[in-house]
């Protein structure tokens, strides 16, 4: 026994000293959004700067466009271990968890300064409800602010009924029924062969968004509403997480620190390019007229009310954190 056991140990130990050179493991991070917008650029920087800081222990490729999964398919193979890593927008998993959603409430936080309060609020809660799913969090980065894009001037609501719109979560579904528009649910790398076709008229995104994919072909209007500020997630398996060594997460986690100031900062200097960015390609870009404001306001109050009854304690939870640091 004790022999059988001395062998297994030095078989194992030469194992080991022949495998090291090739223990480099080898991670693929799906992204969803194209190569070239700013998270896609932030994700491919912090793989880098964890392929460089591990010496090349975890060399991390990063697929975005959803070339090696699609946005709404990232989540579950991060969880199911099909890929260690992957980026993805929480707020389309609020069937799930209804808390995935508090980035997403209208009219909550529409500044980076009040995103990154909600963040700070939220993020106790939202650890939790990913570490219930096998998820462990590296880093969160905001979307600038949501407003309102059509193919017409738009003063209203009624102006607004029957449009086909683009929805890329619950809360935007949630929104276009609230206006009389038809939600149909589609990838942003999508969007812009479904604008061409007419398969979608409309959508509420960020001025980087319609940038990234030249909207201005197919869409006229870009209204500011600063609705809310939704985030992309950086997650990580959290049995992958666990087997990594103490000063490879050491690695990971300056580089996921590093992401998330660079991604933030990108953000808001990728807010005033985009803007102009659509008037050049040929769109009016302007705030939201005072009373399409004002009905945008009382839909607003709807969705907080449904959305603190799906959350339940924990979302109250998280809002009154969130106001006490206003
Ligand atoms: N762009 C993403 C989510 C929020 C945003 O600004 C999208 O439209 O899919």
């Amino acid at each position: 026994m004790k022999k059988n056991a001395t062998k297994w140990l030095m078989a194992a130990a030469l194992a080991a000293t022949v495998s090291s050179p090739a223990m480099a493991e080898k991670w693929d991070l799906p992204m969803a959004y194209s190569g070239s917008n700013f998270h896609s650029v932030t994700g491919a920087e912090f793989a880098k700067c964890v392929t460089t800081g591990t010496g090349g222990d975890i060399e991390i490729t990063t697929h975005p466009s959803g070339s090696l999964f699609k946005g709404a398919d990232i989540k579950r193979a991060v969880q199911t271990g099909q890929v260690p890593i992957g980026e993805r927008l929480l707020s389309g998993h609020q069937n799930e968890a209804a808390i995935f959603g508090f980035d997403s409430v209208p009219f909550l936080a529409t500044s980076f300064d009040q995103s990154d309060k909600l963040w700070n609020a939220a993020k106790p809660i939202l650890e939790e409800t990913l570490a219930k799913q096998n998820l462990t969090l590296l880093y969160a980065v905001p979307w600038p602010p949501q407003g309102l894009y059509f193919k017409k001037e738009i003063n209203s609501v009624a102006d607004m009924k029957g449009i086909k719109f683009r929805s890329y979560n619950n809360t935007t579904t949630r929104f276009a029924e609230l206006t009389g528009m038809l939600p149909v649910v589609i990838e942003a790398a999508e969007i812009s062969q479904a604008f061409a076709t007419g398969v979608a008229e409309s959508m509420i995104s960020s001025g980087a968004t319609g940038y990234d994919r030249k909207v201005w072909e197919s869409l006229t209007h870009f209204y500011e509403v600063d609705a809310w500020m939704p985030r992309n997630y950086m997650i990580i398996n959290s049995d992958v997480w666990k087997g990594t060594s103490q000063a490879n997460k050491n690695v990971i986690k300056g580089c996921a620190e590093i992401a998330e100031y660079a991604g933030t900062w990108r953000a808001k200097e990728y807010t005033g390019f985009t803007l102009a960015g659509l008037r050049a390609g040929g769109m009016t870009v302007e705030p939201a007229g005072a009373n399409l404001k004002t009905e945008f306001e009382a839909i607003g109050e709807v969705m907080m009310a449904d959305w603190l009854k799906a959350a339940g304690k924990d979302g109250q939870a998280l809002v009154d954190a969130f106001r006490k640091m206003n």
